[in-house]
């Protein structure tokens, strides 16, 4: 998969060099390119912002940088990518989107900072293909660069390959529609707390039941609109 992020701050993407993804990446599995905005910007002080039309606080994202962006990575690609736009005014990113994302060949993550991106950047951007603003919840962070990380480590392990044991996918919180159940390992007495007896009796079954009924008592305890 290749992934183009724009973003006024590459240097938020630096860390995707390390742990799982890094090692993807450096085996040829994912093709990360980050882009500075500002590159893309043609006066001597690089602007990406101006007062928004019809007044209010902060600042607007101007289109001119963005649309350079957008055909840039397209002029650069066989086909055109996927349009991310993470946004707090979005769509909920859950793992179906992250699961529908995975099956992409090409993204491009577009981060907004200030009070956001002119829209005409998103109609431009539908104009050639598919746009998808998605949001990680409701809260508001500074800007898209942190919830495109997230983004793209949720979809990134989701990639054949990526993750050494593709089990280890399946039994996950939020992939069987409720939330995982508890892990212990060794050792089996620890500050005076043990382990459930049943996982130390190597009944399969058993141990298959427990913690099926432990994802659904605690999916009802913690995330009630889960089960819904
Ligand atoms: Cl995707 N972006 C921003 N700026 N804030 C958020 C968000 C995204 N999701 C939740 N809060």
């Amino acid at each position: 998969m290749r992934i183009d992020v724009v973003s006024i701050f590459p240097a938020f993407f630096d860390v995707l060099e390390v742990s799982l993804l890094g090692k993807a990446r450096g085996r040829g599995l994912l093709d990360i390119r980050v882009h500075d905005l500002r590159d893309w910007t043609h006066d001597r002080h690089r602007t990406v912002d101006d007062t928004p039309y019809g007044g209010g606080a902060g600042m607007v994202m101007k289109p001119e940088p963005w649309g350079e962006a957008i055909d840039a990575v397209r002029a650069d690609a066989s086909g055109p990518p996927v349009f991310v736009f993470p946004t707090p005014a979005g769509r909920p990113f859950t793992q179906r989107a992250a699961r529908a994302l995975a099956t992409e060949p090409h993204l491009f993550f577009g981060c907004g900072r200030y009070e956001g991106i002119d829209e005409r950047v998103f109609d431009y951007a539908a104009s050639v293909g598919r746009v998808e603003l998605l949001s990680l919840g409701d809260y508001v962070l500074n800007g898209g660069e942190v919830a495109a990380m997230a983004m793209i480590e949720a979809v990134g392990r989701l990639i054949p390959g990526v993750v050494g044991n593709p089990d280890s996918l399946a039994e996950e919180s939020h992939e069987g529609g409720m939330l995982e159940h508890p892990s212990y390992t060794k050792p089996a007495s620890w500050r005076g707390l043990g382990v459930p007896d049943v996982l130390l009796s190597g009944h399969h079954g058993e141990i298959a039941a427990w913690r099926a009924r432990q994802s659904e008592q605690r999916t009802r305890e913690r995330r009630p609109d889960l089960l819904a």
